[in-house]
């Protein structure tokens, strides 16, 4: 019934539409977006800019802030990024000092944790994302390690401290996370100051903002201005309350479970994606298709990516797309030939390089983190 092959040979089934929440061409820098929320802006991409790139385009990438208070113009001559804390010596870099240093490029996949909330079952409060906070850029800037080495680490140092200019309301906590000083000093982890070879937006970041390969984007802090290298665990808001999972594995409870022990989110599993159809989507009797989509691995690269026709009961492999590195987007595709008309319901799975694999059963956790089931898609197939 499944047959690889290449793309060129295959009519396009009809699509269902997307169905979701309105569009919006409002915000500065970005073209048509989901609408999640307009202040602090929460834009989701649709899934068809998923199904055109590998990379996702600037202004079609997701934007998800915590405060409404955001940047939204820098002096690039006037800014600085300090370095304090357990170092030699604080030092503070301007872009010009940044953009002289040694240059790192890497294509990562930045994904809210969040990302897929709204699909939760039972609901969960939160932004109420589909599967379009997540989106994959070829990103350019400095090593982190290189950055903290123009200060030099004192001894003791633990973690690193990364701050936003995003501005809370009274007293609240200014929005920072902390990586563990070896993450920080892995020479992966970095400062971005180009997103696919453009100036980030402002609304992703702009000037600089940290890349954590492999880990939710929470870490990703936008609009960087003050790293803080710390001689004890972050104990801060952002990092001991928010963004906490279940430590079991997988992350997930018995849905309804609210006291159970908890550790900071941190990297990605595996998922994968269709991205020319959804459900309700009709394809002809005896004509073949082209089923395709994205998958990433994580925190590692993608090993398989695999098809199922039958709603996951036999598997069959699929042909992968260019490898962009270990973190990026891959695409994926199989020509299908229809089996005889009925109803069916493909699902696609993505195992990575270190064996980790998707499976069908959906996790459950409050904060609505972590989504990663198998995806399926129903479709008729009609004489
Ligand atoms: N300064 C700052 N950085 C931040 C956040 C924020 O609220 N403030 N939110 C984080 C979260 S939770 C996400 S999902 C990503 C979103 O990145 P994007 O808006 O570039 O897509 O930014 C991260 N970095
Ligand atoms: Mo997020």
């Amino acid at each position: 019934m499944l047959a690889l092959g290449g793309a060129g040979l295959a009519a396009a089934p009809l699509l269902a539409a997307e169905p979701g929440p309105p569009l919006t061409r409002a915000f500065p820098e970005k073209g048509q977006m989901l609408l999640r929320r307009t202040r602090a802006p929460l834009l989701e991409t649709p899934l068809s800019v998923f199904d055109a790139h590998d990379f996702t385009p600037n202004d079609r990438f997701f934007v998800r802030w915590h405060y409404s208070d955001i940047p939204t113009s820098i002096d690039v001559e006037s800014f600085r990024l300090k370095i304090s804390g357990a170092v030699r010596s604080p030092v503070a870099l301007s872009l010009r000092d940044l953009i002289r240093m040694p240059r790192v490029e890497l294509a990562a996949v930045n994904q809210c944790a969040g990302n897929s909330r709204s699909l939760f079952s039972p609901r969960v409060p939160g932004a109420q994302w589909t599967n379009g906070a997540m989106g994959n850029a070829l990103w350019t800037g400095v090593r982190l390690r290189d950055v903290l080495d123009r200060a030099g680490i004192a001894p003791g140092a633990v973690a690193v401290r990364m701050k936003g200019m995003d501005r809370p309301p009274g007293d609240a906590p200014w929005f920072a996370k902390s990586l563990a000083i070896d993450h920080a000093r892995d020479g992966e982890v970095m400062i971005a100051f180009a997103m696919n070879g453009q100036q980030l937006p402002m609304l992703n970041g702009f000037p600089i903002r940290m890349i954590v390969p492999g880990w939710f984007s929470t870490y990703w802090v936008k609009a960087l201005d003050t790293l803080e290298v710390l001689t004890q665990p972050d104990d801060t808001y952002w990092m001991a309350k928010a963004y906490q999972i279940p430590a079991t594995p997988g992350g997930s409870v018995a849905p309804g479970t609210k006291d159970f022990p908890k550790v900071p989110i941190s990297a990605m599993p595996p998922r994968s994606f269709f991205t020319n159809l959804t459900d309700g989507a009709v394809v002809k009797a005896g004509e073949r298709f082209v089923t395709r989509g994205i998958a990433f691995g994580g925190d590692a690269g993608v090993g398989a990516v695999d098809l199922s026709i039958d709603g996951g009961r036999h598997w069959h492999p699929a042909q992968l797309g260019e490898d962009h590195g270990k973190y990026s987007f891959r695409r994926w595709s199989v020509t299908v030939v229809p089996p005889p008309p009925g109803h069916y319901r493909l699902a696609v799975r993505c195992t990575n390089a270190h064996g980790a694999q998707q499976v069908a059963t959906p996790i459950w956790n409050p904060g609505g983190y972590q989504r990663s089931p198998i995806e399926t898609v129903a479709i008729e197939v009609r004489a």
